[in-house]
């Protein structure tokens, strides 16, 4: 649940407003609606959807923060009955196709329809079912465990930190191994959840969720996917050259028969869990001439900075842009640190409960750099769900969900030694002379994770349509991590393996392709913003910090919330319509050349 108000209001919400298949008395008694009916039927519609969005989200709150049997099902309960109510509107928005409405009440209607992300069939049993195994899902994977013994259990997160910093190959295996225990159980759940929310999608219409899940971005879903590899053909000779240094030093630190120079990479060797976003293995990568490049995490130790002073500094870095400081309710209420006394989801999340003012984050706080960026990630939920709070309720959400994972993001990209040295986490900003360590470093999160962000949903929407059967799950998920990242597993996986459902996002039923979308805004959202800070510096070492004029533009962006498409969103903040990589290609560019060099005479490609 990257954002709690999208999956609330995509999951599942209500209890006593309509009975199950009465229609609305507007449509019921007009034998031709006409479009005053369609105004009304809105209006009805985001009253009754309200009315469950509190409770849909207090129930997930309480199971996310203490997993157990009980939460478990009040949680599914509450879920199933918003769930059941957001696709009987949407069957019921169809009414009005052909009814002539104003644009307004269009996009409403449309909206309606699209934004479901498991939409619900219409037989209560199997209604139920499927927020039952959602919820079942989010729970195997916050509580899973690796046991070494039968009294030695790890959870993610210490796992997690062992993939980061260790440089022993076998207990990196062991993790990555260990890890992928956890999913094996999902794999039927996750088979007989795809069936039933297939179901939900046909009965709305839809050829399968695939197609719902890439027609909800302001353009026909084909054309979507069409405009995704446009970019990543952008983006694409960057990474095969960051890939091809990466594989080569690899190579170096463990030796090439670990590190094949012609394969892909063994993806527990990347300093990540899910090989997705490489920054922690920076020392072993890093140009041989000594750099000063600075380390977060060992600043923040040396500060003395708790789980608390972090997310107040990145509170800070908001409030110098000119949004307002978080409610009491906000430090009251927020999971910073894991808690010892039972299981919760540590995957971080920023919710908005009531629209109001009750926001919160839910983390296991790291005291790392790493942690650090992804408070600032939780924080740009936070601000965009204040920002667009007084939107009616169908228009509570970013432009597209790219948009919402992209701005706490941008705001990270601030975080450069001149902002660092401001707020006195260092004493010295490093010369220009080592800018290439800075690039490198911040290249192996950014660059490396593109790949990435868009083969988990090509995965998801061969499984979607059916063109991947249950059999193969396992095999073209490997498929296409090869194709895309160049990554391979490093073991032979057991015929039961079910590696995507030990990535979260999978068993949460949260897209992905949202993480692809941002990680190209946020390069085309920091340059704006640098432009409009007065910046002089080159962009990679822009920091909007303290710019009330950058808060002020992106503000303007943030609350128009989905009034309008994203497009236009895009054009109030950037001048221009499109999504463009050029910005992210621009701001590595001086790496790109070192990379070149340092890869003559290598053999690249996977
Ligand atoms: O899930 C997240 C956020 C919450 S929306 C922490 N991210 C993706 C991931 O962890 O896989 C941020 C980057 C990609
Ligand atoms: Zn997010």
């Amino acid at each position: 649940m990257l954002n709690a108000p999208l999956s609330a209001m995509m999951l599942g919400v209500s209890i006593a407003l309509l009975a199950c298949n009465q229609e609305p008395s507007t449509v019921a008694n007009t034998a031709k609606p006409n479009g005053e009916d369609a105004k009304q039927f809105v209006a009805k519609a985001q009253q009754d959807l309200q009315k469950l969005k509190l409770p849909e989200s207090q129930a997930a709150w309480v199971y996310q923060t203490h997993i157990n049997q009980d939460t478990a099902a009040l949680s599914a309960y509450i879920s199933e009955k918003h769930s059941s109510l957001s696709s009987k509107l949407a069957k019921q928005s169809a009414n009005f196709n052909k009814v002539e409405v104003d644009s307004d009440t269009r996009r409403k209607l449309d909206l309606m329809r699209n934004s479901l992300v498991l939409p619900a069939p219409a037989d209560p049993e199997k209604s139920a079912r499927l927020s039952q195994i959602t919820s079942d899902l989010e729970g195997m994977y916050g509580s899973g465990k690796y046991c070494r013994t039968e009294n030695d259990c790890m959870g993610l997160t210490d796992m997690s930190n062992i993939m980061s910093t260790s440089r022993d190959e076998a207990l990196l295996l062991e993790m990555w191994q260990g890890w992928r225990n956890v999913s094996p159980p999902m794999k039927a759940l996750y088979e007989e959840e795809v069936a039933l929310a297939n179901k939900g999608a046909k009965e709305l219409g839809f050829a399968d969720i695939s197609e719902l899940w890439r027609g909800s971005y302001d353009m026909p879903a084909d054309d979507f996917a069409i405009e995704l590899d446009r970019l990543w053909g952008q983006v694409k000779p960057f990474y095969d050259a960051l890939h091809c240094h990466v594989r080569a030093e690899l190579g170096n630190q463990y030796g090439t028969d670990k590190v094949p120079q012609d394969q892909p990479i063994p993806a527990h060797l990347l300093g990540n869990m899910w090989a997705q976003s490489w920054g922690n293995i920076y020392d072993i990568v890093k140009p041989k001439q000594a750099l000063e490049v600075i380390d977060v995490t060992q600043a923040l130790a040396t500060h003395n900075y708790d789980e608390i002073k972090m997310v107040k500094q990145a509170e800070s870095f908001f409030s110098s842009l000119g949004f307002d400081p978080l409610p009491d309710t906000f430090w009251e209420r927020s999971q910073f640190i894991k808690p010892v006394d039972r299981e919760v989801v540590c995957h971080a999340s920023a919710w908005d409960l009531d629209d109001k003012d009750d926001l919160r984050i839910k983390m296991c706080i790291q005291k790392t750099g790493e942690e650090f960026a992804v408070i600032h990630h939780e924080l740009g939920h936070n601000y965009y769900q204040r920002a667009y709070k007084d939107q009616p309720l169908l228009y509570r959400e970013s432009a597209n969900d790219g948009f919402h994972e992209a701005i706490g993001d941008t705001v990270a990209l601030s975080i450069t030694p001149k902002y660092l040295k401001e707020i006195g986490l260092v004493d010295n900003i490093p010369d220009a002379s080592n800018d290439i360590g800075m690039l490198l470093k911040l290249a192996l999160d950014k660059i490396a994770f593109v790949p990435f962000g868009l083969m988990v949903d090509q995965w998801r929407w061969k499984v979607f349509s059916g063109e991947v059967k249950p059999a193969d799950y396992n095999k073209v998920w490997w498929q296409l991590r090869e194709k895309y990242q160049g990554v391979m597993a490093p073991v032979d996986r057991a015929p039961d393996a079910f590696d995507p459902g030990a990535k979260y996002h999978v068993p949460a039923n949260t897209p992905y392709t949202r993480y692809f979308i941002a990680h190209i805004l946020q390069f085309q959202f920091h340059k704006t913003l640098c432009d409009i800070s007065g910046n002089t510096d080159p962009i990679h070492r822009c920091s909007i910090y303290g710019s009330k004029k950058a808060g002020e533009a992106l503000n303007n962006m943030l609350e128009m919330g989905k009034s309008k498409t994203w497009q236009e969103a895009l054009t109030t903040l950037t001048g221009k319509g499109e999504m463009d990589a050029s910005a992210i290609l621009d701001y590595f560019a001086p790496l790109k050349k070192w990379l070149d060099e340092q890869n003559q005479g290598r053999t690249c490609g996977f």
